[in-house]
């Protein structure tokens, strides 16, 4: 039956083009989000978390060689990380599960090289599955980073043997913790080593149909996101969600992952004065969701197994100065306008301004009952049917004429904008050219410090 109907699409489909499917050109408005896509993309925060032998050895990238008996965090105690990422804004985590060392942080049965074979907890301990119930009962989503380098492994110099035993890793993560809301699939250290990635985006999908893969470039073919191409946490180009995939279009939202500690991902003794400044990590989030991307921040418990009351502190103070920043909406409040423009004023995601059908250039215009002084905008596209601004320029009414104080290329799922303060009573976001019709989920404006 279904082969049937999919057999009557597909030959719909072709006839549309007037050729054969496979040469049938693809346009970039017409490519959209999968469900899942937008879902996470509306997280737009994660957190990624480093632990294992490496923090009791003082390293970053451990050789395999280190002994299980090093893995022994006295105060284990994941509800006090969670509370911490919680407060800092975030909506995710991903635990590192195994990490290039090989070394696994959950009781595996493929290899004795994991938390079994540590003191911790006499060898009956779980990591992952304790962070997974952690970070769901302070309503974080979770997700994993199986590295598919393996410093440990023997295997690992027989291609074939190694799938399998990665495959059956994967199998195991995907079936006991839940949702997996993404994998981390990442591509350092392999050098010349050939994995089969078809296979395992396979095995992954059979049982997590809904996670998003993140692949960096070197794992192009099977991710549902991208990586940025820097650990700095900036976006640093206009970012559009469709990009080219050796010869087709496909919706790969980017994601920028960049540490706490300034380029250390595991904890490291003394290492305080490694840790970014809230004004760095304000800068980061700007540069990253308010650039229409996901933001991967790395957090790393030390080797009691808690986060250090420093970045404790730091996690607290971001989320602080997040909300501090972009809670006063000054167009917020003013909904009397009509209803399609109030639809991107009133603070909710849900809802959202259109441009006439298919208009190329379109404005919305908010007038206020007295002047307003802003100098920041944040904007977001409603992207379910593709993203469609290409142009754009906010514009205030200033000494009877329409006065450009700000412009951009691509909105995208955020935009936050600085410019020079100005004051007004009445502004417009004027979409310059759009391919499709444009669509705005929200425009605020602030006055920011
Ligand atoms: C990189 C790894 O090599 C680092 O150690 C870290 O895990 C980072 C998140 O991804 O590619």
């Amino acid at each position: 039956m279904w082969r049937s109907i999919l057999g009557k699409a597909a030959l719909a489909a072709a006839l549309a083009c007037g050729v054969s499917p496979l040469v049938c050109a693809q346009n970039f408005p017409d490519i959209r989000p999968t469900a899942q896509q937008t879902a996470w993309q509306d997280l737009e925060f994660g957190v990624i978390i480093h632990f294992g032998t490496n923090t009791f050895l003082n390293r970053e990238w451990g050789d395999g060689t280190a002994s299980p008996s090093v893995f022994n965090p006295k105060q284990f105690d994941p509800d006090q990380w969670m509370e911490a990422i919680k407060a800092s804004g975030a909506r995710y985590v991903v635990m590192v599960a195994k990490h290039h060392d090989g070394f696994c942080l959950w009781p595996t049965e493929q290899t004795n090289y994991s938390v079994k074979s540590s003191p911790w907890k006499d060898g009956k301990g779980d990591v992952v599955g304790e962070v997974a119930a952690a970070a769901r009962r302070h309503g974080l989503k979770f997700g994993v980073y199986l590295s598919p380098w393996d410093r440990h492994e023997p295997k690992y110099k027989d291609s074939a043997a190694y799938d399998e035993y990665y495959n059956a890793e994967l199998t195991e993560l995907a079936t006991r913790y839940g949702d997996l809301v993404e994998f981390w699939l990442d591509g350092a250290g392999s050098g010349g080593h050939v994995y089969n990635f078809p296979k395992i985006i396979e095995t992954l999908r059979t049982y997590q149909p809904n996670t998003i893969v993140f692949a960096d470039v070197g794992l192009f073919e099977y991710g549902d996101a991208r990586w940025v191409g820097n650990e700095a946490g900036k976006i640093d180009y206009e970012n559009w969600n469709v990009i080219d995939r050796h010869g087709y279009l496909r919706w790969r939202p980017v994601e920028a992952d960049t540490p706490l500690h300034k380029l250390h991902w595991f904890w490291h003794p003394n290492d305080t004065a490694s840790l970014k400044s809230v004004s760095e990590l304000v800068d980061i989030y700007e540069n990253t969701v308010g650039r229409g991307g996901q933001w991967m921040l790395g957090v790393a418990p030390d080797d009691r197994g808690l986060l250090p009351d420093a970045d404790v502190a730091r996690l607290k103070e971001l989320g602080a100065a997040i909300r501090a920043r972009y809670s006063d909406n000054l167009l917020r409040g003013h909904l009397f306008q009509d209803a399609n423009t109030e639809a991107a004023l009133d603070g909710d995601e849900a809802t959202f301004w259109s441009a006439p059908a298919g208009a190329a250039s379109s404005v919305m215009e908010v007038r206020m009952p007295r002047p307003i002084t802003f100098n920041s905008a944040m904007m977001m596209e409603w992207l379910n049917d593709g993203q469609a601004v290409q142009r754009y320029r906010i514009e205030a009414w200033v000494g009877g004429a329409w006065k450009t104080v700000d412009s951009g290329e691509a909105i995208g799922h955020k935009k936050i904008d600085h410019f020079a303060p100005v004051t007004a009573e009445r502004v417009r976001l004027h979409i310059l050219s759009s391919v499709g019709t444009a669509r705005i989920r929200e425009f605020q404006l602030f006055r920011l410090p």
